[in-house]
């Protein structure tokens, strides 16, 4: 048996969920970035950076490339590059980072795959750097630590303005399908040449070539997502006590 007392406690406690949930409720219906569903993605907040977006098509006497991103979008991925294995690393950039990203690419894949991975990765490098434009207003430095089964890969990159690439992964097999495993480097130098990013990629575990270059992609699509993101408190400025990046 409750005591008077003890009721109006409950009442309470009971009134303070209540308006605890109300509250709840009208903070997300205030954001209108919080309301995803799936892969239904609203428009972000804009803070006056917004479209962060580019799409660069790159031909040479090798390659047709098309790149096309928002930085701002929901991870949204159309890759076909005729690389499948590539095409299933570019999904990977996209949906770890957040990126819409859409890649076309035709290239002479009847010698290797070598220029079309260069090409595209080239192309992207180029798309990332245009639509950070001076790079107002971002994070600026990125770096995270993801697993894949027995494989643990960290990255760390920084948008300096200046391109070095620090490769530290041991891929045990020449090849994952079709894919030659050496391609993977290229990509990433071609990716730190054209976007003026300064990239460290380390291999903590891994003995699975499919699962080495794969933690690769999620933790640079991870790393990449930190990078890019706008900090509100440098209200624009640009991320470097030089002024210039
Ligand atoms: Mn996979």
């Amino acid at each position: 048996m409750l005591t008077v007392k003890a009721n109006y406690r409950l009442l309470f406690i009971l009134l303070a969920i209540a308006v605890g949930l109300n509250n709840r409720a009208n903070l997300f219906s205030q954001s209108p970035a919080m309301q995803t569903s799936d892969r239904q993605i609203t428009t972000p907040v804009n803070l006056g950076f917004l479209p962060r977006s580019a799409s660069i098509r790159r031909t040479t006497g090798e390659t047709d490339v098309q790149v096309t991103l928002n930085l701002d979008g929901g991870g949204k991925c159309s890759a076909s590059t005729g690389v499948p294995f590539l095409d299933h690393m570019l999904h990977q950039i996209a949906s770890h980072g957040l990126i819409d990203l859409e890649v076309k690419a035709t290239g002479d894949i009847e010698i290797d795959d070598h220029h079309t991975n260069e090409d595209v990765g080239i192309t992207l490098g180029q798309a990332l750097s245009q639509a950070l434009g001076d790079r107002k207003g971002i994070v600026r430095f990125g770096n995270f630590l993801a697993p894949l089964d027995e494989a643990l890969i960290q990255v760390a990159l920084d948008f300096s303005g200046r391109p070095h690439l620090s490769y530290g992964l041991q891929i045990p097999t020449q090849r994952v399908g079709t894919y030659d495993t050496q391609l993977v480097r290229e990509f990433f130098v071609a990716i730190v040449n054209h976007s003026q990013m300064t990239l460290h990629i380390r291999q903590l575990d891994g003995i699975n070539s499919h699962h080495i270059i794969e933690a690769t992609f999620k933790a640079f699509a991870r790393s990449l997502r930190m990078a890019v993101e706008i900090d509100p408190r440098r209200a624009g400025a640009i991320p470097s006590s030089k002024g210039v990046l």
